[in-house]
């Protein structure tokens, strides 16, 4: 959150409201709340909750509350519950204003109490809910405290009325309710309830023992009793709520990333312990799979970029098991030690630090950089790991087979990778025999079609440009390998074509510079067999040459989907709505007609290729119509009026997110766990059936 942290001197001191630093008031927030909170977008408004969320977490973590409610009310209102110590109330010496009104209402207002409390949000304790009602339309904080409660209530930061006491009570702890200011968050103020539930549970595996309900009363029509009980929750409304309490902490999160894996040993390993003044806590567990996921968390703040304390976990997990694999005989003297990347293979872990003084490189917390928690997280990890190995040997043992695998996929990879090489060098300019090169030698008006199917392909090479336009047909089905390692892939024919054909070698020898084509343009036809085939060569893509991807060199083709005749001239639809609009532009009223008339060719399997029925259903009204189901119905003209020629053609451009989801929905496809698959399919069969 804040920035500067520097900027304030931290003064150890005990708890009282004389510890609290004041530095400036809440203008510059209501100024630049990008500053503060990111953005102001979707991201921005949940970072509300989350500051006042981490208030109450940092209660507990210190041991004072173990229960916190967050609570999505109607009309826009936030609250957020918990049982600690309610926020100081008393006067402060310098500013002669209660401690709750400085913590609510000026900019770095904050204090570090108690001394040996971890100063978890990486920030001083209580410094984001100023920000918070600085950005809220309407504020109201409560805090129970040793019999007494009170209230004070705020507008975009300014305090209505000096803080109130209300009564008396028996509970202890703070409730603060919230409206984000519409003035600020101009994109819209509705939170999203799956990104507060999945955030709250991410932190409830964070803190182990801390029971967290998240509550949606956004619908709820009655009035919502503010001074009522404590806890909303236990006013047993029928709303929907979810409540996390994991006793396992991070073993618990482990479990829960692996819950649609096959683990490939039983035990998941555990450790929390305290090293250089250094809190480490690190669970892991191994799948049968060929991903890595490591969750990196500094003071329970996500670290995606890892840092310091995963570099000494790395480190030490080589190591280690390297160790045992010699100690037991597992690798002999004359094997060599797996790699970094052979251990990783099929992880799933999780660490955790916390630290007094938190550093992060860089302007976002992505990436740790306090040093000691590279040597912290080591030792920890080195000990209990040892440990674990030698009291669980048959997790030993099936840990350091799932490494050795990996080895040896690492090598026949670079095996096939090396022949792919040499293959090409060998054959100098020698291009596959496949390829229907173009003329030009200038890759940046060059392109090369990459066609599904071998009818396909002979269309294609007829109604090209052959001055700039390469054809390369691939034969469907062969690059259907089912549940086959990508490395594979490399020993296939048709990828090493493809390789050979780009000219730009692959892996450490790959250069972008070499690329003899500036367009490579997927055409696949629009049924599951070309969306599989797609899928899997954006994978191929994604995982091997990412630098083709960034420099924007990758398309897909869009053949349109049905062509329309009409007055002896031809119309293309690239979809149902667009055919619906040449029907309308050419005085076809669709809604008098119902259903659409399409002659379709229907293939019969007994038949001899070409021999194909043309089945239409007549409905005299609309103009003939034909849908193309591959772009083997195409005849060399109409491919090229449609889908090449580049004054008229539709291409779409690859991202890189693009072909990363591809890369997930090919894992998904072709990984070895059966449940996703099926569920995919499941999901999907209905469009699939579409197709057949
Ligand atoms: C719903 C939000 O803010 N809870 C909360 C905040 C504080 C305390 C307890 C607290 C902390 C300390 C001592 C301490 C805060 N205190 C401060 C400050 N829930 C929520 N619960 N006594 C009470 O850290 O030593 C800031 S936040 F600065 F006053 F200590």
């Amino acid at each position: 959150m804040a920035p500067k942290k520097e900027e304030i001197v931290k003064k150890k001191a005990s708890y009282g409201a004389e510890s609290i630093q004041v530095l400036e008031g809440l203008e510059p927030v209501r100024k630049r709340p990008g500053m503060y909170i990111g953005s102001t977008g979707p991201a921005g408004l949940h970072h509300l909750i989350w500051e006042i969320f981490d208030n109450s977490r940092d209660e507990a973590m210190n041991g004072h509350a173990n229960r916190v409610e967050v609570v999505l009310l109607p009309d826009g209102y936030v609250r957020v519950v918990d049982n600690g110590r309610g926020i100081p109330t008393g006067i402060h010496p310098k500013t002669k204003v209660s401690a709750l009104e400085t913590i609510m209402t000026t900019l770095h207002a904050g204090g570090k109490f108690g001394g040996d409390g971890y100063n978890v949000s990486g920030g001083l304790h209580g410094v984001g809910a100023s920000v918070v009602n600085a950005l809220s339309i309407h504020t109201r904080v409560e805090v129970h405290h040793e019999g007494a409660w009170f209230m004070q209530e705020y507008k975009q930061g300014i305090r209505k009325a000096a803080v109130k006491q209300m009564g008396k009570t028996k509970f202890n702890g703070t409730i603060v309710t919230f409206k984000p200011d519409a003035e600020i968050f101009k994109e819209g103020t509705e939170f999203n309830w799956d990104t507060v539930v999945t955030h709250l549970r991410q932190q409830a595996y964070l803190v182990k023992g801390l029971t967290i309900h998240v509550i949606d009363a956004r619908t709820y029509e009655g009035k919502v009793d503010l001074e009522g009980s404590l806890y909303i929750f236990d006013l047993g409304w029928e709303q929907p709520s979810q409540s996390f309490y994991f006793e396992g902490g991070l073993k618990s999160l482990v479990k829960h990333y692996n819950e649609f894996a096959k683990p490939v040993h039983k035990n998941i390993f555990y450790v929390e312990k305290e090293a250089e003044g250094v809190g480490v806590e690190i669970a892991l567990q191994y799948i049968d799979d060929l991903s890595t996921k490591i969750a990196a968390f500094a003071n329970n703040i996500p670290n995606p970029e890892g840092g310091t304390h995963i570099t000494g976990f790395k480190t030490s997990l080589t190591r280690l098991i390297n160790a045992y694999a010699r100690k037991n005989g597992i690798l002999k003297e004359k094997d060599e030690n797996l790699t970094g990347e052979d251990v990783l293979e099929g992880l799933t872990a999780v660490v955790s630090v916390k630290l007094r003084e938190i550093q992060f490189e860089g302007q976002t917390k992505a990436k740790l950089g306090s040093m000691e928690a590279q040597s912290a997280t080591a030792t920890v990890f080195s000990d209990a790991f040892t440990l674990f190995l030698e009291e669980n040997p048959d997790d030993a043992k099936e840990i350091i087979n799932k490494g050795l695998l990996a080895l040896r996929a690492r090598k026949a990879a670079k095996a096939a990778k090396d022949s792919v090489l040499r293959k090409g060098a060998l054959e100098g300019f020698s291009l596959p025999g496949k390829l229907a090169d173009c003329q030009s030698s200038d890759p940046s008006e060059s392109e090369l079609f990459i066609v599904e199917g071998d009818s396909a392909g002979g269309s294609a090479k007829m109604g090209r440009d052959r001055r700039t336009q390469a054809i390369l047909p691939l034969r469907g089905k062969i690059l259907n390998v089912e549940r086959a390692r990508l490395d594979k892939m490399l020993g296939s024919e048709q990828i090493k074509n493809l390789v050979l054909a780009m000219g730009a070698a692959i892996g450490d020898t790959f250069d972008l510079n070499k690329v003899r084509y500036h367009k490579l343009i997927i055409a696949t036809d629009a049924d599951v067999d070309g969306a599989h085939i797609r899928t899997l060569l954006l994978t191929f893509f994604f995982r091997y040459y990412r630098p083709i991807l960034e420099a924007g060199y990758v398309y897909i083709a869009q053949p349109p989907l049905y062509k329309i005749t009409h007055n002896k001239k031809e119309y293309y639809a690239y979809s149902d709505e667009e055919r619906d609009n040449v029907y309308k532009s050419l005085g076809f009223k669709l809604e008098e007609i119902g259903e659409v008339d399409i002659t379709e060719t229907i293939e019969d399997e007994s038949k001899e290729e070409g021999d194909e029925e043309e089945v239409t259903t007549k409905k005299p009204k609309l103009p003939p119509t034909q849908r193309y189901k591959g772009l083997g119905e195409m005849n060399p003209d109409e491919l090229k009026e449609t889908t090449m020629d580049p004054s008229k053609r539709v291409l779409k451009i690859v991202s890189i997110e693009a072909a990363e989801e591809a890369d997930k929905v090919f894992e998904m496809l072709m990984g070895n766990e059966v449940g996703p698959r099926k569920s995919f399919i499941q999901t999907y069969a209905k469009q699939a059936n579409l197709d057949i």
